[in-house]
């Protein structure tokens, strides 16, 4: 890609080199190399604005909505305690901007390592990172795997991970070295969730991180929901605690609040979308 005024064209994320997923874009908002990755951000009829990094799609103001309430909501409402909350990547806003609606919550540290797609977004997406401004966020730009190896045990009660695919510099963020530090980070109690990838069109990568998880965390529970940009279409979540929080035991009055605000979560969502497909299942009892 390239021109910042280029007449409409096709974007792709051309995933694994035998499928693409795109759209027509009317213009290329923002297309620049950062240490890390590509960032781009374009507009479209059937997206509005989107960011890609390295042409992989991240999010879209037409379809943010279930990816950013779902990756927070179902550990923001089963959590014992939310007042300080670790978002690992993010760079969109996002996703700090769904923590930011529980007013629980007192300290939010965002730890992204490419301070260009919160730059860019900004600048760009500023309907998706709505929150900023709020003084109980704390943005950092350092690597978020080193970040959570040096954070004091138990010093969240929730970690969010809220990173890329695992290709590029987001890959730590699928290995137990890192899963091991995040439960040191939020102690016993504490809930982690992180972005799992699709159960069909990365089906391997999917399975492989709920086995990965699971031998650091003792209830560990993926969870699906549906995201129109990103290959397959069907999305998850991992959720994991090794305290006596359940996914199926969420704080009503939490759930109630969400709801609120919500498009796209409420409380059967939180019920139903915990339920795993049988090709997953299936795969979880293989040896
Ligand atoms: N296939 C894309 C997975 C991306 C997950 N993170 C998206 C960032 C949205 N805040």
């Amino acid at each position: 890609m390239s021109g910042r005024e280029a007449e409409a064209q096709w974007v792709d994320e051309v995933s694994d080199g035998e499928r693409r997923f795109g759209v027509l874009a009317s213009r290329i908002l923002f297309d620049a190399p950062s240490p890390f990755q590509q960032v781009t951000i374009i507009d479209s009829p059937a997206l509005g604005r989107a960011l890609l990094l390295d042409r992989l799609w991240m999010t879209a103001e037409k379809d943010e909505c279930t990816y950013h309430e779902m990756i927070v909501h179902p550990a923001l409402v089963t959590a014992k305690q939310i007042k300080r909350v670790l978002v690992i990547g993010g760079g969109d806003g996002g996703t700090v901007r769904e923590v930011l609606r529980h007013p629980e919550v007192e300290h939010v540290d965002m730890i992204e390592i490419d301070e260009l797609v919160v730059t860019a977004s900004r600048e760009y997406l500023p309907t998706i990172g709505s929150a900023w401004n709020d003084p109980r966020l704390h943005v950092a730009f350092v690597d978020g795997a080193k970040f959570v190896e040096d954070a004091a045990p138990g010093s969240y009660d929730i970690v969010l991970i809220d990173g890329s695919d695992p290709v590029g510099p987001a890959v730590v963020l699928f290995e137990e070295r890192f899963f091991k530090a995040c439960a040191r980070a939020v102690g016993p109690e504490g809930v982690v969730v992180t972005q799992g990838g699709s159960p069909t069109a990365q089906h391997e990568e999917h399975v492989g991180l709920i086995r990965t998880m699971s031998q650091v965390f003792s209830h560990v529970a993926p969870y699906y929901g549906p995201i129109g940009i990103y290959p397959g279409g069907a999305w998850s979540w991992v959720w994991a605690t090794s305290g006596s929080a359940r996914p199926d035991q969420p704080i009503a009055e939490r759930v109630t609040r969400a709801e609120a605000t919500s498009q796209y979560y409420n409380g059967q969502i939180q019920r139903g979308a915990f339920a795993v497909p049988n090709m997953v299942v299936r795969a979880l009892e293989a040896k």
